[in-house]
């Protein structure tokens, strides 16, 4: 093998590395922050959260009970003062036409029956968006409850990336009129899982896949001249 064939070699096996790890099999969280786990105050009425915007009212953070799904705390979206609905975000970094599941723990707040506080019903759901497309919207009823029964849910969903960056948006759909309960979230994950059938390559993409193939041609071609 001549020395100036070790490059183009070695492009080559980058280039085709890359392209691999678009979808590795245990990748790691995109969501900074998922699980509640820091924070710069906690309790009722937060307003700022690391790796996240609150954008609309104000989020309860802190420890709910030892049935928290992930660490020690878990938010309600729905946060406290008054101050309604509450809506957090999150901008992913993702890659145009990938896939990607999102998991999270999902609960709800029953305390309205033990706790004197304006309250909007006994159902509490909470709305999820990518970008501006609605993925879902969860809700559970609470009547009945204990006081520390959240009924947590894992719930798992997938979108498919249209850009480089990805909001993800939770948004609490209880708080009307000042009340204070809401939906209980906590431990979200983002992880890649995979290209789609049909992608439409980003001109970085496409121009990678071009450079990788015309460096292995380049390669091959030289070992027909040498022969
Ligand atoms: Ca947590």
């Amino acid at each position: 093998m001549s020395l100036r064939k070790i490059p183009v070699l070695a492009f080559a096996a980058r280039t085709l590395m890359c392209l691999a790890a678009v979808a590795p099999a245990d990748a790691a969280n995109l969501v900074i922050n998922g699980s509640f786990e820091d924070f710069y105050s906690s309790g009722p009425g937060v307003t700022a959260l690391p790796g996240w915007t609150v954008s609309a009212g104000n989020i309860d953070l802190g420890p709910f009970g030892p049935s928290t799904p992930d660490g020690l705390n878990a938010i309600d979206l729905t946060g406290s003062f008054g101050q309604g609905a509450g809506t957090i975000y999150q901008d992913l970094p993702t890659l145009t036409g990938a896939n990607y599941s999102l998991s999270f723990y999902f609960g709800a707040n029953p305390q309205w029956q033990y706790i004197g506080y304006a309250n909007d019903g006994s159902v509490k759901s909470l709305k999820v968006l990518v970008d501006s497309v609605e993925l879902g919207v969860f809700s559970k009823d609470t009547t009945g409850w204990a006081k520390e029964y959240f009924g947590w849910e894992k719930l798992g969903l997938s979108f498919t990336a249209t850009s480089d960056t990805t909001r993800l948006s939770f948004l609490s759909l209880n708080g009307a009129n000042g009340t204070v309960f809401g939906p209980f979230m906590d431990a979200v994950e983002v992880t890649p899982s995979g290209l789609n059938p049909s992608p439409v390559p980003t001109p970085g993409t496409f121009g990678l896949l071009a450079a990788g193939v015309a460096a292995l041609g380049l390669v091959r071609r030289r070992g027909a001249e040498r022969r």
